[in-house]
């Protein structure tokens, strides 16, 4: 995609234009050259969004969850934009059908935008893709972006943790809490729902995790004073929906009173560059090693004619 048509789109998508702001988003989901060329243009255009990342085990209610918080962010009077993450599927799978259907209450609301975005494999993935995709949509001047990720593997809970307030969804049950305690997912938590609270177990579930949150010291986030609430949610009455989005917002405010999120974006700005040195670091191993010369120096490697050291060196020089 030339710049001037990623320009055009973004130009389009700030005016309000969802066609154009879903094409930004797949050009990005693509990875490559046209996101690089639409990456290049959204950087400090309109004020950040607060990004709240929902992550926890598969089918733990995270979008039910999400779709009641819309209702809440939405009355703060700004636009609100959230995005499922599916790490594992490549292609548009079951998953974000559903989440399509389960969000569809906001359906007539202008100010709701909610899409989702797979793996499209490309180097760096969805960890690469999903700061890209919240900077568009903090241009197209969406107040508010949910980040949900699907399943509780490394590169979701890198996507989740990417966020001003990272919320861990478990379920009653016992396995649910030492999961997320195995997951890392103590370590990126704000706040953690237990949803499903209509079930038997919520209770012991909380006190698990409250129990973990004792062991950890002063709370998983890194964050000094801060200790994650946990709180008790029925997603699907909404019960409880109103303590999840008051710990959100405390949480907020302890970041913005005590200059952490600033750290935190920093923090995460720095990983940013990172991922993206080493997804184009990775770049040039694959292209070095792709060759006639990397195939004839493995030849020689196989046959003892030269060490893998020596091999690898000369590759590098090239690279
Ligand atoms: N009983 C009960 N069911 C719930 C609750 N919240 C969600 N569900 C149901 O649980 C199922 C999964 O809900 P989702 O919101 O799709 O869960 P999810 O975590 O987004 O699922 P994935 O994105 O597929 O991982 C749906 O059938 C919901 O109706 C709840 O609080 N209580
Ligand atoms: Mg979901």
């Amino acid at each position: 995609v030339p710049e001037s048509s990623a320009g055009d789109l973004l130009a389009a998508a700030r005016g309000g234009n969802r066609a154009a702001l879903a094409r930004l988003l797949s050009i990005i989901e693509r990875g490559g050259d046209g996101a690089r060329g639409v990456g290049r243009l959204t950087h400090g255009l309109g004020a950040d969004a607060y990004t709240i990342g929902v992550t926890g085990s598969p089918g733990a209610g995270k979008s039910t969850l999400t779709s009641a918080l819309i209702r809440a962010m939405r009355c703060t009077g700004d636009r609100v934009a959230a995005l499922a993450i599916d790490p594992s599927s490549p292609f548009s799978g079951g998953a974000i059908l559903g989440d399509r259907v389960r969000m569809g209450d906001h359906a007539l609301d202008d100010g709701v935008f909610i899409r989702s975005m797979a793996s499209r494999g490309h180097l760096g993935g969805l960890a690469v893709a999903a700061p890209e995709a919240v900077r568009v949509l903090t241009a197209a001047g969406f107040g508010w972006v949910v980040l949900e990720t699907v399943g509780v593997g490394q590169v979701e809970v890198e996507v989740a943790g990417q966020s001003d307030t990272t919320v861990v969804v478990v379920t009653p049950g016992w396995g649910d809490a030492v999961q997320a305690n195995k997951a890392g997912l103590m370590e990126v938590a704000d706040v953690f729902v237990v949803n499903k609270a209509d079930r038997p177990g919520a209770d012991e579930t909380a006190r698990d995790l409250e129990r973990m949150l004792d062991m950890v010291g002063d709370g998983g986030s890194g964050d000094g004073r801060w200790r994650p609430p946990v709180v008790r949610t029925t997603a699907t009455t909404a019960d409880g929906v109103d303590d999840a989005w008051r710990a959100i917002g405390d949480h907020r405010a302890h970041l913005e009173a005590g200059g952490g999120l600033d750290e935190r974006r920093r923090r995460r700005a720095a990983d940013e560059v990172t991922r993206l040195v080493a997804a184009g670091l990775m770049a040039r191993a694959r292209a070095a090693t792709g060759g006639p010369r990397a195939a004839e120096l493995a030849e020689a490697v196989a046959r003892g004619a030269t060490d893998p050291w020596s091999a690898a060196d000369e590759l590098l020089a090239d690279a």
